[in-house]
């Protein structure tokens, strides 16, 4: 039995706890709050922003993409071409979890990049006006909240006119970004999906978890299945529930084995037919689980015998050259890489579908001095 006289260090750094002051937290907490915006509706905590400011949740990453500069406040996002945008959402994956280390992951190994190529001619620094608003707050506990917090937080950006790059996060995220952009569409949206796995269940265990983005958003009126066109789907992690209702929607599948036989050209130019047909605008979503696991093993659903890096690369220049509406990556789960290969791969990809979207014209400019 404790003497009256022994006094715990965790009674004492409780009752010193009461001493401390708050002030400059509060008022820091404060400051993040006008930073990252209100909070979706279905949030009840309202000091919680809709960008993650300050420390909280921990796993959002304080790296810029490309090193390009950090906006803090999301008032001043108005001039920019270009908004890299985080969503470390992984409450969605059914397997491996830790993706919500994907824009981390990403952010850090892209340092490695000049943003310049020689191949295609393109200094995106020089093109493109560049920013990194952090990544948006998610609700790690709630999928539906986290997608309150992602729709409302894509549809502040896209209503800028900047351009979003989507640093994943689980393939859940999908559904809240269409969510998000559809509206702003005069038109139909068409949706290019690549990916080893359809994702068009409808719930996976009650939830909408990474497995159903597409038959959620092809449920928004103006992106019908009809403009969705899914690149790479096959091996042996198939939810045959997911292609039950491609099939009934009639969603344009291309496996794997089909660019094996037509080749990345051909595909790419069906893959363009199918989503811009009728359409006013495509949407970009790339799961890295789309290339092989020999060179992308740092993801939560790996099906071997996917693409080549070269293969995608050359399929994104092309699916790009007719213009985007914005691009997401996803699935990128550090935890399970190897030398930072999946999480530059990741970056990468979004490289070259910047740069082409560059030269092509349809984003920032593209200017040569003469000779
Ligand atoms: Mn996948």
């Amino acid at each position: 039995m404790a003497a009256d006289d022994e006094v715990l260090m965790g009674t004492e750094g409780a009752r010193l706890e009461a001493r401390i002051p708050r002030e400059r937290g509060q008022g820091r907490q404060a400051q993040m709050h006008e930073y990252g915006l209100e909070a979706a509706q279905s949030v009840q905590d309202r000091t919680i922003p809709l960008f993650s400011r300050g420390n909280s949740p921990r796993f959002a990453g304080m790296d810029t993409f490309l090193r390009v500069p950090y906006l803090e406040d999301m008032r001043q996002l108005r001039d920019y071409d270009v908004a890299f945008v985080g969503e470390p959402l992984d409450t969605g994956t059914t397997y491996r979890p830790g993706s919500r280390f994907g824009p981390s992951g990403l952010r850090r190994i892209s340092a490695l990049s000049s943003g310049y190529s020689l191949e295609l001619g393109v200094d995106l620094h020089e093109s493109l006006r560049m920013v990194d608003v952090g990544d948006v707050h998610i609700i790690p506990g709630n999928l539906e909240k986290s997608f309150d917090q992602i729709a409302d937080a894509m549809s502040y950006v896209y209503g800028t006119g900047v351009f979003p790059v989507v640093l994943g996060g689980d393939h859940s995220v999908g559904y809240p970004n269409m969510r998000a952009i559809a509206p702003y569409i005069d038109g139909n949206v068409g949706i290019i999906h690549f990916d080893r796995h359809a994702d068009t269940c409808e719930t996976q265990m009650d939830e909408r978890m990474h497995g159903t983005p597409w038959f959620h958003a092809t449920n928004i009126p103006n992106a019908p299945p009809s403009n969705l066109v899914q690149i790479g789907i096959g091996g042996w992690a198939s939810n045959r529930f997911a292609i039950t209702n491609s099939r009934e929607r009639q969603t344009t599948i291309m496996a794997i084995r089909d660019i094996e036989r037509i080749g990345v050209e051909r595909a790419a130019e069906m893959a363009l037919e199918v989503a811009w047909k009728n359409a006013k605008a495509v949407y970009l979503s790339f799961d890295i689980d789309c290339v092989d696991p020999a060179y992308a093993p740092g993801t939560g659903t790996p099906e071997p015998g996917g693409f080549t890096p070269r293969e995608v690369f050359t399929m994104l220049e092309l699916v790009s050259k007719e213009g985007l509406c914005g691009m997401e990556v996803v699935e990128v789960a550090p935890p399970y890489d190897h030398a930072e290969i999946t999480s530059l791969l990741g970056g990468r990809v979004v490289c070259y579908v910047l740069a082409a979207l560059v030269k092509a014209g349809k984003l920032g400019r593209y200017e040569l001095l003469p000779e």
